[in-house]
């Protein structure tokens, strides 16, 4: 006949990590996808936010400023609540970090549990009068053994993350995650309220043809980055040159790295000495998501997970993306440190 058949056999979010960690054995206790369970609501949350703001005047200035000193639009402030209130009343957190808080916050004993969650709860949010995609980027520590939950659980390398994702809000809502067993995307059923498995075990390929830099800043860029660009712009003979991409907000363009392969960038430079993106809640879990696929995050001359942090908002030189692609990159940089 030709109505159409429902799926019934939906992976929802929820079941594919309780799959997961049903894997992982007794010591995964519950509390990981319950915590997952509390995302996938701030998710939910702020994609109706997101696109009702489209539509009413939810856009345009709070008037308050955040830590980093931007103008904060309404929807930061939203998405930040939604997840502070969230997260602490899921009861299986210890301490929060978010972007536009200058201070961790340490959840009290009531409401303590065992993770630590860092996020941007809505980067790129300069986009979002222009209608382009947003999204929410979290990593999740588990806290260190005997701690009741303090900055020190925090200011460790990415490597010990145990699970980083983002959400992107465009024409659907796409959470992308990882539990340290591979990556996973989910698209968010509106009408049955689930976050739906479309893209399982996403790999990103070995080597893709788009490099993804806001050339804009290429007057203060450090030669390795300018000579890595020159190469894929002018190539040796009987190569084809790059594509250029760039929208300007990280989820969307790491979202496109993940899923067609190719190299994302955003360095240090002679005007950002230390790189523009957040090394806590940017860097790290797009690090970790990247390697999990498969690809290399590194800061040209670092792996990105490996960076102990000192402060919370710290910032960090970026490129990530498909394995060979960087490689090529990391080449110029190591041509410069042969130099020195
Ligand atoms: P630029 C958005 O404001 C953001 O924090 C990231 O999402 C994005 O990758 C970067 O800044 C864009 O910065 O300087 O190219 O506009």
């Amino acid at each position: 006949s030709g109505e159409e058949h429902p799926n019934t056999n939906i992976i929802t979010l929820t079941r594919h990590v309780l799959s997961q960690q049903f894997q992982l054995g007794a010591q995964a206790s519950g509390d990981l996808t319950l915590l997952l369970t509390a995302i996938q609501v701030t998710s939910k949350f702020i994609a109706t936010n997101v696109r009702k703001a489209r539509l009413i005047n939810l856009i345009g200035l709070a008037g308050d400023t955040n830590v980093q000193g931007e103008e904060q639009k309404k929807l930061d402030v939203l998405s930040n609540d939604i997840m502070v209130n969230s997260l602490r009343a899921s009861g299986k957190t210890a301490v929060l970090v978010s972007e536009e808080l200058e201070e961790a916050i340490i959840i009290d004993e009531k409401h303590r549990g065992k993770y630590c969650v860092v996020f941007d709860p809505l980067d790129g949010s300069s986009n979002i009068d222009a209608g382009v995609n947003i999204g929410t980027i979290f990593g999740i520590y588990h806290i260190r053994p005997g701690s009741e939950g303090t900055i020190q659980d925090v200011l460790r390398p990415g490597s010990e993350m145990v699970a980083a994702g983002y959400t992107m809000y465009g024409s659907s809502a796409n959470l992308v995650l990882t539990t340290g067993q591979g990556v996973n995307g989910y698209t968010l059923d509106a009408a049955l309220g689930e976050f739906i498995l479309t893209h399982p075990d996403i790999r990103i390929p070995p080597r893709g043809k788009i490099y993804s830099f806001n050339e804009g800043n290429a007057m203060y860029f450090h030669p390795p980055v300018n000579k890595y660009l020159e190469s894929i712009k002018f190539p040796s003979t009987g190569k084809s040159p790059y594509s250029a991409r760039y929208i300007g907000s990280m989820v969307a363009d790491v979202h496109r790295t993940l899923l067609y392969g190719g190299i994302f960038g955003y360095p240090d430079d002679k005007k950002s000495k230390s790189g523009k993106l957040r090394l806590l809640y940017e860097a790290f879990p797009m690090a970790f998501l990247t390697e999990q696929a498969g690809g290399i995050a590194t800061t040209g001359t670092k792996r990105i997970l490996d960076i102990v942090p000192t402060t919370i908002h710290e910032r960090c030189s970026v490129f990530l993306g498909s394995k060979d692609d960087v490689l090529d990159l990391k080449k110029f940089y190591d041509q410069e440190s042969v130099k020195e």
